[in-house]
């Protein structure tokens, strides 16, 4: 029996789609504004997951250097055929509707190519594209019809279908609607499958917000009509107290073991009140039933956290970065230089800070509730640190330079900081999200953050501790969830040592 650790992925995943090629999965995941681009992780047994690469690794597969917050790379899927993989996927204010191919999902993966009209004209002006092929050839995009350019912005079309030709990549007719689920906001994520003799069309619906759930329709053909289950949602968190909300957004693929499943994204609130949820939207799994009816069910998501991990991250230039370095709007090898002073990180400062669309940070998902990172860096003459990104108008971080160590929040517009003196070059920086202390009354709803420096050789000095509720989910403005990173925003910035350490209570 297949263990189904929840979540599937740590950190922030959302949108999860999934292949099976061989006995082997594929689960391929949005990355919105950070390069690289859309990670794709292998399994063979759906527990154990390990990172093989990226879609997005070179210039102008997606134009993510540009989008505003929350845009990027929405929600691919990741579907195989005749020994090619073949991704869909929106470059949301970016490129637009994109298909990349493969021979290898590990990559490298084609340039990318919007789907055109015969006019040149893209008629999949919307989201969640999905890719599925009927017995005859025919390829078939279903998305969700929410126009995000232009003066309908914001309208949405429910969901759409429209026949393409792959190959010349032009859609072969204009869209149409299909069923649009049963009534709530955003109908999206849009997913067609051929089991036994029928086509489903799973979709999610309510908006990814507590509303989330999933539905799913039939019919003997794959552009309908369809038929709506009588038991939808299929599966939903909403109007529960589940340690795992938002849930929605799924995918469907046969396990390891000959049974179904449903990988889906959802959020972990901490607290019982539910309230907010640190690090984004994450990658859940949970079984799937095929009823005598012909109707799927599918389980509630039971949490089952992995064990905790410690990563201990050191900067040899031969052995470059590995894949889980991230950069915003930018790839690593853009903002991280490992050759300048060997065995070390260094970060340049180009007058960029933590509040613009391009730091010079240089950062790793946050996986865990409970979560410290220490980084040895060497400030010199510079200005830089460490710090925890929502994105540019929500994080916190602890800076050193000028003689003084700074811890900051920066949340909307507002702006707090603690400083301390320091007298060496060389610091090490913590930054650490705990549980908060019991205390009369509630509950607090969410983590604290805890920041502080030791000088080498120096006592640790803790400088403040700031609630962790305003870089969550359901307060910061993106889509993503927090990126723990280190930063230059004066001079050179070099790290000698990374240590991460996390678990989920
Ligand atoms: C994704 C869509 C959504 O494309 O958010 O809220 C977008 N729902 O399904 C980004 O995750």
């Amino acid at each position: 029996m297949t263990t189904l650790f929840n979540p599937l992925l740590n950190g922030f995943h959302p949108d999860p789609s999934v292949v099976a090629v061989d006995g082997v999965y594929y689960l391929a995941t949005s990355s919105f504004e950070y390069l690289p681009g859309i990670p794709i992780h292998r399994s063979t047994d759906f527990e154990n997951w390990e990172l093989i690469g990226h879609v997005a690794t070179r210039p102008g597969q997606l134009e993510v250097e540009e989008v505003p917050t929350a845009g990027g790379a929405w929600a691919p899927t990741i579907r195989h055929r005749d020994g090619v993989f073949h991704l869909v996927i929106t470059d949301a204010m970016g490129r637009g509707t994109l298909h990349f191919t493969a021979t290898d999902a590990a990559g490298p993966w084609s340039d990318g190519d919007p789907i055109l009209q015969a006019d040149g004209v893209s008629p999949i002006d919307g989201i969640d594209p999905d890719i599925a092929w009927a017995d005859d050839g025919t390829a078939y995009i279903t998305f969700s019809g929410l126009i995000l350019n232009g003066a309908d912005a914001g309208r949405h079309l429910g969901i759409q279908q429209a026949r393409v030709d792959l190959d010349r990549h032009i859609a072969l007719e204009e869209p149409r609607s299909l069923w649009s689920g049963t009534g709530g906001q955003f109908p999206e994520a849009p997913h067609l499958y051929r089991v036994n003799d029928r086509w489903y069309l799973m979709i999610a619906e309510g908006g990814t917000e507590r509303g989330h759930g999933i539905s799913i329709a039939r019919s003997d053909r794959p552009d309908g009509p369809f038929e709506t289950a009588p038991h939808n949602p299929l599966v939903s968190a909403r109007s529960t107290i589940r340690p795992i909300q938002n849930t929605g957004h799924g995918d469907l693929v046969v396990g390891p073991d000959g049974a179904w499943l449903c990988v889906l994204l959802g959020v972990r609130p901490r607290s019982m009140t539910r309230a907010f949820s640190a690090l984004g939207r994450e990658t859940f799994v949970t079984p799937v039933h095929w009823e005598d009816d012909g109707w799927p069910s599918i389980e509630p998501v039971q949490l089952n956290p992995r064990p905790g991990t410690r990563t201990e991250a050191t900067f040899a230039s031969e052995a470059g970065l590995d894949d889980e370095w991230l950069a915003v709007r930018a790839t690593p090898a853009a903002v991280a230089d490992l050759s300048a002073q060997p065995g070390r990180l260094v970060l340049h400062a180009d007058g960029s800070t933590l509040n613009d669309p391009r730091p010079v940070f240089l950062g790793r998902r946050q996986e865990h509730l409970t979560n410290a990172v220490t980084v040895r860096i060497d400030v010199g003459a510079g200005v830089g640190g460490l710090a925890v990104r929502y994105d540019e108008r929500f994080h916190v971080e602890v800076e050193a330079g000028g003689g003084t160590v700074t811890a900051r929040a920066v949340v909307a517009d507002l702006v707090q900081e603690w400083t301390a003196p320091l007298d060496a070059s060389i610091v090490d920086l913590h930054l650490e999200s705990r549980a908060p202390q019991p205390s009369a009354g509630l509950p607090r709803t969410s983590d604290v953050f805890h920041l502080g420096f030791t000088p080498v050789g120096g006592e640790r000095v803790d400088l403040t501790e700031v609630d962790g509720r305003f870089l969550s989910a359901e307060v910061a403005e993106s889509f993503t969830g927090r990126v723990i990173g280190v930063y230059a925003v004066e001079g050179d910035i070099a790290v000698d040592s990374w240590v991460a350490e996390g678990h989920d209570d």
